[in-house]
């Protein structure tokens, strides 16, 4: 059995394998698909999550790899290494998707890290410190209103009541907490057992489509992440006066939706005006009460999210909003309500990790270059708990979060090597 590092030249990713589970795991939705592409929706804890879950959990079987799932379903697949009380080389991602999103947003690096492990077994690496695969539960916003809600529990970011409270943000509807969610779908226990203890993992990579454009225009195979994004996320409460669409007259109207119009457009304003390429923000979602054509809306709810590498920056963004409500609310008779949902600061990689997957590139004679993520990731919170960095494919135009998202085979093979030949190197580490 060897015990050396797994060499670039010997380590054979089975791409057939591979592209045929990420085409495996894109059907595990109900969503109607489209002409073009492979629209995939699988809200965290609905039936095509759980039986996606089911799925991976076979093929992780089938690899010989151990088995742990925590109270709040993060799973954990691991290859126990000869040295199994050291700190163990996490890897991972998530599967859930947004509504009408693509195939490769998280299962790339779940899948990829998967296939990374058997192609590392497949050349008769044998790894000293033990190596993780690790599926985040409810990586995106969608049911619970707060992303990456496993990897902040694991990290501790978040505090275990507040999570188990969080009621479903399917909007317009009262619905389930996750405490009830989780536990109907079998994860049972406090959710303060999650958080993993400090040193837990010697390092982590993460594997994942970059959801931007710049690889593919700069015709780069892989992007080292050296820092990810800071997200903030909000919810205005917008009150107005409701009535009828025909008699109310228009002197008299406190319209929600207007005032809420003018919010979002200073959203965008105060945005742009800083003049900062890493300034972003978008408010995804307006609910619209009592949302009937002839009604005067009198309540809107919108959801805000809003990114910046420097934090600073961004709050400036969100002081210089806050003055424009204030106007908006005087001079249309409104009430606006802000609720923070998170405000996170950026995670900075680790330049060792990020030297050796530019260490690795080389070896495997793949184009890379180091770059910022805007997208957020589970990896933003293992930062807080270990050594990280990620390894960035292109997907085409940069598109992402729709169903038209695409990596092409041969990107995902490259990732998937890089991923292989790193966690080798990070499991033979003192
Ligand atoms: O929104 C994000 O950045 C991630 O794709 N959930
Ligand atoms: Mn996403
Ligand atoms: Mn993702």
């Amino acid at each position: 059995m060897r015990t050396v590092t797994a060499s670039a030249k010997e380590l054979k990713v089975n791409s057939v394998r591979l592209i045929q589970e990420l085409e495996a795991l894109a059907r595990f939705t109900s969503v109607e698909q489209p002409e073009q592409g492979t629209a995939v929706t699988r809200v965290v804890f609905s039936e095509d999550d759980l039986h996606a879950r089911e799925w991976l959990k076979q093929r992780a079987r089938d690899a010989g790899l151990l088995i742990r799932e925590d109270a709040v379903g993060n799973t954990f697949f691991r290859w126990q290494g000869t040295e199994p009380d050291l700190p163990a080389v996490g890897t991972g991602s998530h599967i859930d998707a947004i509504p009408h999103a693509g195939m490769y947003d998280g299962t790339v690096g779940v899948l990829g890290g998967l296939e990374a492990i058997r192609a590392l077994q497949e050349c008769g690496f044998a790894p000293r410190r033990s190596i993780e695969l690790l599926l985040f539960t409810s990586e995106e916003p969608t049911r619970f209103g707060i992303g990456c809600l496993g990897s902040r529990l694991l990290a501790g970011a978040l505090d275990p009541d507040r999570a188990d409270n969080l009621r479903g943000a399917e909007r317009g509807q009262e619905s389930d907490t996750l405490s009830e969610v989780r536990l109907a779908a079998g994860f049972q226990g406090p959710l303060s057992s999650v958080r993993l203890k400090p040193g837990y993992y010697h390092a982590w990579v993460e594997l994942h489509i970059e959801q931007g454009p710049l690889l593919e225009r700069a015709e780069i195979a892989v992007g080292i992440v050296n820092a990810i994004a800071a997200p903030a996320s909000y919810r205005l409460e917008v009150g107005g006066l409701g009535g009828h669409a025909g008699a109310l007259l228009m002197p008299d109207r406190r319209d929600a939706l207007c005032a809420a119009a003018e919010i979002v457009l200073s959203i965008e304003r105060n945005t742009k005006a800083t003049n900062a390429i890493d300034t972003v923000a978008t408010v995804g979602t307006c609910d619209v009460y009592p949302g009937a054509v002839n009604s005067v809306p009198s309540h809107v709810t919108l959801q805000v999210d809003i990114r910046d590498i420097d934090p600073k920056r961004r709050e400036a963004v969100m002081g210089a909003v806050r003055r424009d409500i204030d106007e908006v609310a005087f001079s249309r008779q409104v009430k606006v309500t802000e609720t923070l949902v998170n405000a996170d600061e950026p995670a900075i990689c680790s330049e060792h990790i990020v030297a050796m997957i530019a260490q690795e590139c080389r070896e495997h004679g793949i184009s890379a270059k180091e770059m910022v993520s805007r997208a957020y990731h589970d990896s933003l919170f293992i930062a807080r708990i270990a050594p990280i960095a990620m390894i960035f494919i292109p997907c085409r135009a940069g598109v992402s979060h729709r169903p038209d998202e695409y990596a092409a085979p041969d990107d995902i093979v490259n990732g998937t090597r890089v991923l292989a030949a790193t966690l080798a190197r990070l499991a033979m580490e003192q």
